[in-house]
């Protein structure tokens, strides 16, 4: 499961974490399931390995992932003056992703980083970062098990979350034999995956499939129907009913790909506090990752994002322009290879 490469990153980590006894996972803002699921199958396991877990995530964690979520404090403040002996920031592109300032003595407190992100800048101590793998959570498990660190039913359902919710059900493009690799270990220890499948295919509320709907009926068709475009105003979720996290719970970013044509979609919303958010997708290789690095966020080739305080007008007619732009580019980079 451990790819051959990142076998002495591995046993870095490893050593860290047996010298260690309290030790502090943190996340990024706002997070999905391969956050929630690395941070809380491995504070599960180092739980079970003996070990004073403490997690820091500024916001919380998401009622529908609550049930992966073990006994185990959950620091919620912009700054955390640590004292532990070890802090691991998992699925972060970057330390600032967290929202947290991490105050710590460098000499006593190493900060090891866990991440699959392409746009992964580097900030540990130590960096495991395989941008192959499906999911943070693919990473910890290879770990885990590399390590000889509990991995029963119970840490498996946190990982198994993140496995499939960053995978996509095991559908993205250049998926690695590790993610099926790992998904059959986490089996074995007798997962019952069902409680994973009902909150990811039976969780939405009212609110989630009104802003579906609304979505549905008014993204926009670019670039000769390569390109999917949505803008989701505060008034617009206001007449649903809707806040910003219906859009995120809605699914639009991955349904503006279903249609035939469609190689790319961006979707701009904005929250009540002025702050404007753009979510890319993409499918068949179009790079959405540079456009939302160019436009100060990250993320990965085929699903990205940024976020900036500006009025979503603005934001809308950057990202749109870029994302043209982009789509361009590929089909006539693909025309000239064909
Ligand atoms: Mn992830």
């Amino acid at each position: 499961m451990l790819p051959t490469n990142f076998k002495n990153t591995a046993l870095e980590v490893l050593a860290e974490i047996n010298k260690s006894q309290s030790i502090l996972l943190a996340a990024h803002l706002r997070p999905d399931g391969d956050a929630t699921g690395s941070v809380s199958g491995l504070a599960k396991s180092l739980q079970k390995a003996g070990k004073t877990v403490e997690t820091a995530l500024l916001d919380g964690v998401p009622e529908r992932f609550a049930f992966v979520f073990p006994e185990v404090r959950i620091l919620r403040e912009q700054t955390v003056d640590s004292k532990h002996d070890l802090i691991i920031i998992l699925d972060s592109g970057d330390e600032t992703r967290t929202g947290i300032s991490f105050n710590r003595d460098q000499s006593k407190t190493k900060l090891i980083n866990i991440d699959h992100h392409a746009s992964n800048t580097m900030f540990g101590d130590i960096n495991y970062v395989d941008t192959g793998a499906s999911s943070t959570c693919e990473i910890v498990a290879a770990l885990l098990a590399q390590g000889d660190l509990p991995v029963d039913a119970e840490v498996a359902m946190s990982l198994m979350l993140g496995l499939i919710t960053d995978s996509r059900s095991f559908q993205n493009e250049g998926i690695r034999h590790t993610a099926h690799l790992v998904a059959a270990h986490l089996l074995q220890t007798g997962l019952d995956t069902s409680p994973i499948l009902n909150t990811l295919n039976s969780g939405k509320c009212e609110a989630d499939l009104r802003v579906q709907g609304f979505g549905l009926s008014n993204f926009r068709l670019e670039c000769g129907n390569k390109l999917a475009t949505l803008v989701i105003k505060q008034t617009d979720l206001k007449k649903l009913n809707a806040s910003l996290n219906n859009v995120f719970g809605s699914g639009l970013f991955n349904q503006l790909l279903s249609m035939s044509e469609t190689i790319a979609s961006v979707v701009i919303f904005e929250r009540d506090d002025g702050m404007a958010f753009c979510e890319f997708r993409s499918r068949g290789g179009v790079n959405v990752k540079e456009v939302a690095v160019a436009m100060g966020g990250g993320g990965h080739v085929p699903a990205s994002g940024c976020s900036r305080a500006i009025a979503i007008e603005e934001l809308a007619e950057e990202a749109i322009t870029m994302m043209k732009k982009q789509v361009e580019n590929f089909v006539e980079s693909r025309e000239k290879t064909v």
